[in-house]
């Protein structure tokens, strides 16, 4: 065995619960943006699935648990829908979701799966987005309080607790780049959404620590490590920083410092672009920073000053300060147009030891969507992802240089475990170590990397 992790590794996948939970008849699960969004304009969604449909793990997560089982989990992340809990957002609680959850929380503990947990993943209540989602503060306040009664409701059985999966990404789809409901583009309304989901992190974790219970509570980010075209070059470093504040260093710094990039304030304190906040508000988010971080990789971010006049919009956006860059080695995955570099989740796991203060981390999520798997599938049944395997081998070697080099890594989750629902491409691009056949009832089928990475887990290497 060439690469062996430390005792105790982590060994799982992530999913979430908008993404793979589905919805039945009367359980009383209420809307939330995709349900609502799906129902407006279905013409949007890859080959026009919606989100009722996902893999329906409501219904099968008792046999989905023994498939995860037999690809090597250890742990396991998912998300608590919020709309399914509380069907307006706040107010009354459907007795439905508690009793689903506990029996899904449970059953994974009966089966050696550490369940984590994470609160926030996408998936705004209908409710709440008509009052101006994450723009308006009573919806931190619900926020906090749908959070405080998954603690005291889970609490108990649920160690390792998780506010928000990829914050900057609600930010993105749905105030910058139109890939998430309510879809405007808006910089100044982005910087009020960001700001308040880390006051909603800071004030969950605050209540989380007030109950006093025993466990963790972190934050799951995605990582785009930032390289600029020419390190040589002044401006192009410059435009590559400028990128790394606004999608790394934007939520990394207050989750962890508990205060925002000084270069992102100024810059958007010369647009007058700063958020509604108080002083009482900046004291929690500096008072309340997480235990653990969760990292999502999947692609680096190549920048280059900004040569183009072409503007993405009239109003200020993150776009104005630089420009992407094509590297003319890259290697990509084509289905999802992503580039492929191992190195870069090497590269994220130093930045947290030098500058983060090397706090416990994991990778939360790291993953290949490929299209049209079924070409794959072999005499019996099962589809050959070498592919897959080659991608995990690459990135957990880098990990594991990153561990001998003094990381403070703590396990390794793929995206994902089963074919998933993913937001607006559906399910085009498929991540599991499992196969969703949609035709055929749903049937699931390991692939070839799921009995890759089980015994990967067994020997806690490769
Ligand atoms: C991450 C999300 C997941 C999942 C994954 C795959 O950003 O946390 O929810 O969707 O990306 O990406 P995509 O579905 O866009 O291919």
């Amino acid at each position: 065995m060439n690469y062996r992790f430390p005792e105790g590794f982590w060994w799982g996948s992530a999913i979430s619960g908008p993404q793979t939970e589905g919805r039945i008849k009367d359980d009383g699960k209420g809307d939330n943006i995709w349900d609502h969004w799906y129902r407006e304009d279905p013409s949007l969604f890859f080959d026009q699935v919606g989100p009722e449909e996902t893999s329906a793990v409501y219904s099968h997560y008792k046999e989905d648990i023994q498939l995860m089982k037999a690809t090597g989990h250890n742990s396991m992340r998912t998300s608590i829908q919020w709309s399914r809990l509380f069907p307006e957002g706040r107010g009354d609680i459907n007795p439905k979701a508690v009793a689903f959850y506990n029996d899904y929380i449970d059953e994974l503990i009966a089966n050696d799966i550490e369940p984590f947990i994470n609160l926030y993943h996408f998936d705004m209540p209908l409710a709440l987005q008509e009052i101006g989602g994450w723009e308006n503060k009573e919806v931190v306040e619900a926020y906090v309080n749908y959070a405080k009664t998954c603690f005291e409701l889970f609490g108990d059985r649920v160690k390792k607790w998780f506010t928000h999966n990829e914050p900057i990404v609600p930010v993105e789809g749905g105030y910058l780049y139109k890939f998430h409901y309510p879809a405007v583009v808006d910089m100044k309304r982005a910087v009020q959404v960001a700001y308040h989901e880390s006051l909603a992190s800071a004030k969950a974790i605050k209540v989380y620590r007030d109950l006093n219970l025993d466990g963790e509570i972190g934050i799951i980010l995605n990582l785009t490590p930032s390289y600029p075209r020419d390190a040589n070059n002044p401006e192009d470093v410059k435009a590559a920083s400028l990128a790394d504040a606004f999608f790394n260093r934007s939520f990394l710094d207050p989750a962890i410092r508990g205060i925002f990039p000084e270069d992102l304030v100024s810059l958007l304190k010369d647009l007058d672009y700063l958020p509604d906040y108080t002083a009482e508000e900046l004291a929690i988010i500096k008072e309340n920073t997480i235990d653990l971080l969760g990292i999502n990789y999947y692609q680096p971010r190549r920048i280059k000053q900004k040569e183009s006049s072409e503007r993405l919009s009239d109003k200020p956006m993150p776009d104005d300060y630089f420009d992407n860059y094509i590297w003319p080695d890259r290697k990509m995955n084509p289905y999802r147009g992503w580039e492929i570099y191992e190195k870069g989740i090497y590269d994220c796991l130093i930045n947290v030891r030098d500058h983060y203060g090397n706090i416990p981390c994991f990778i939360s999520e790291n993953g290949m969507g490929v299209e049209g798997e079924a070409k794959f599938k072999n005499a019996d049944g099962m589809i050959e992802d070498d592919y897959r395997i080659d991608f995990l081998k690459g990135h957990l070697t880098y990990v594991h240089q990153a561990i001998e080099e003094g990381c403070n890594v703590k396990g390794y989750h793929l995206w994902t475990c089963m074919d998933n629902w993913s937001w607006m491409n559906a399910y085009k691009n498929r991540y599991g170590l499992i196969s969703v056949d949609l035709d055929n009832d749903k049937k699931r089928t390991i692939k070839k990397s799921g009995y890759w990475f089980k015994e990967v887990s067994d020997r806690n290497g490769f």
